[in-house]
């Protein structure tokens, strides 16, 4: 049976949640079918978000990176689903929204890779490392009534 219970972790960075965005990109995650088991706004301190981007922390935009991650509340989101991490990232666009399709989230509402509105996990690993970062007291179990019209 297809695994429909793959998770990943979406969050709305500061200027898409000052942008007026956080409705709009969760939409699209539980329009698609996505089952959300996790949400809440944050404010992140600057220790928290270098442990979330460790893995760029020799590259030179990162002290910028994390002025920016800085500048003001995100929105953290877990959501359940057929290939989550995968999809995700496709609804998310191109770490560069120049080079996103139009459709995608950073397709329609981004211009700069600096000011790209989201974060998602790049893979099944990175998944599970950053909802036990951002989510340690846990997500929720529960049945949604429209599994059954989403997957066969
Ligand atoms: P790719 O090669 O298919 O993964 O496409 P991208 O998303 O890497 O975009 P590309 O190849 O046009 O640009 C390469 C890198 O250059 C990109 O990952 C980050 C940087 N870059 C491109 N445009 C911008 C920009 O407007 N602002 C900043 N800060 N960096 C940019
Ligand atoms: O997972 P992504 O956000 O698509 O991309 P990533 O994990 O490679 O990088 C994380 C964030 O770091 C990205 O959303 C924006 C920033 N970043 C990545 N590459 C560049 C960058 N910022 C600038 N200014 N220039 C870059 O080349």
């Amino acid at each position: 049976a297809p695994n429909t219970t793959e998770r990943t972790y979406i969050m709305v960075k500061p200027d898409g949640v000052d942008r007026g965005l956080v409705g709009e990109i969760l939409s699209r995650f539980e329009k698609r079918g996505f089952k959300l088991i996790a949400a809440k706004l944050a404010l992140p301190s600057k220790e928290h978000l270098e442990e979330h981007y460790a893995d760029l922390k020799e590259r030179p935009f990162f002290p910028g990176l994390i002025r920016y991650m800085l500048g003001g509340p995100v929105f953290c989101m877990v959501f359940e689903g057929l290939d989550a991490v995968k999809t995700g990232r496709a609804m998310l666009g191109a770490t560069n929204p120049l080079a996103s399709a139009p459709g995608t989230i950073r397709g329609d509402f981004a211009l700069a890779t600096g000011r790209n509105i989201c974060h998602g996990s790049d893979s099944v690993e990175n998944a599970e490392k950053e909802i036990a970062l951002w989510f340690p007291e846990g997500t929720l179990q529960y049945k949604l009534s429209q599994a059954a019209v989403i997957y066969e």
